[in-house]
């Protein structure tokens, strides 16, 4: 059985994959539809986003659709990037560019601190799920969230995005030093996921 994603990230696709194959779920994702219309990322909640894709993809294709809008809030940076975290540093899905502005914006705050401290602020990642079915206008929403900080150097090659910058204190490594099981174990993607299964029953 497939459910559709509206995404074109290839990271979400190998998580979305690997949470939903022990379900007998075949994961399909905008790659698959490429007739399917740019959504407009213009709601001002990783909820109100996640819903637009689901919703316009789903009354695109006539099937039931999960959207997911996620991003990564800075504490030093008064929750930037938040739901501007693909395209931080201009151009959308950049992860390197952003990586590297990210860190910019953060060693410049802390310019002046003579400690050696290797984590530079505290931060989360944030992710809103939406499951909308054209058949009945409704949708199920969840949200997840995962606490961590930002370091001053990256480390792993594992997930995507931001995650070589995001240490998880309960691993005490970054989130790309995970496997995906470690990362789905607690990721934002990971709770928002089991919570909408949840509420699936
Ligand atoms: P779609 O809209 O096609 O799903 P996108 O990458 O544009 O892809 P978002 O608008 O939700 O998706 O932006 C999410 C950005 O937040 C993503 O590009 C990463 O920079 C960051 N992000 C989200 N989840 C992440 C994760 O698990 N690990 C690292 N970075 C993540």
């Amino acid at each position: 059985q497939i459910v559709v994603v509206a995404t074109r990230n290839m990271g979400k696709v190998r998580e979305f994959r690997h949470a939903l194959a022990p379900f007998g779920k075949e994961v399909h994702s905008l790659h698959e539809y490429p007739d399917a219309p740019e959504v407009v990322e213009d709601g001002n909640t990783f909820a109100a986003n996640a819903f637009k894709k689901a919703k316009e993809i789903g009354d695109f294709l006539n099937l039931p659709v999960l959207g997911d809008d996620s991003g990564l809030c800075v504490d030093l940076l008064d929750g930037a990037p938040g739901i501007f975290s693909a395209r931080y540093a201009g151009e959308h899905g950049d992860d390197s560019a952003n990586n590297a502005k990210l860190l910019d914006e953060l060693m410049r705050l802390r310019q002046g601190d003579d400690t050696e401290q290797p984590l530079l602020s505290a931060a989360r990642f944030v992710c809103a799920l939406a499951l909308y079915d054209p058949a009945t206008g409704r949708s199920l929403e969840s949200e997840g969230e995962v606490e961590g900080w930002i370091t001053s150097e990256t480390a792993g090659v594992g997930g995507f995005g931001y995650d070589p910058l995001f240490y998880v204190p309960q691993f005490e490594r970054t989130m790309a030093e995970l496997s995906v099981e470690e990362k789905q174990s607690i990721s934002h993607r990971g709770v928002a996921l089991e919570r909408l299964i949840a509420k699936l029953g």
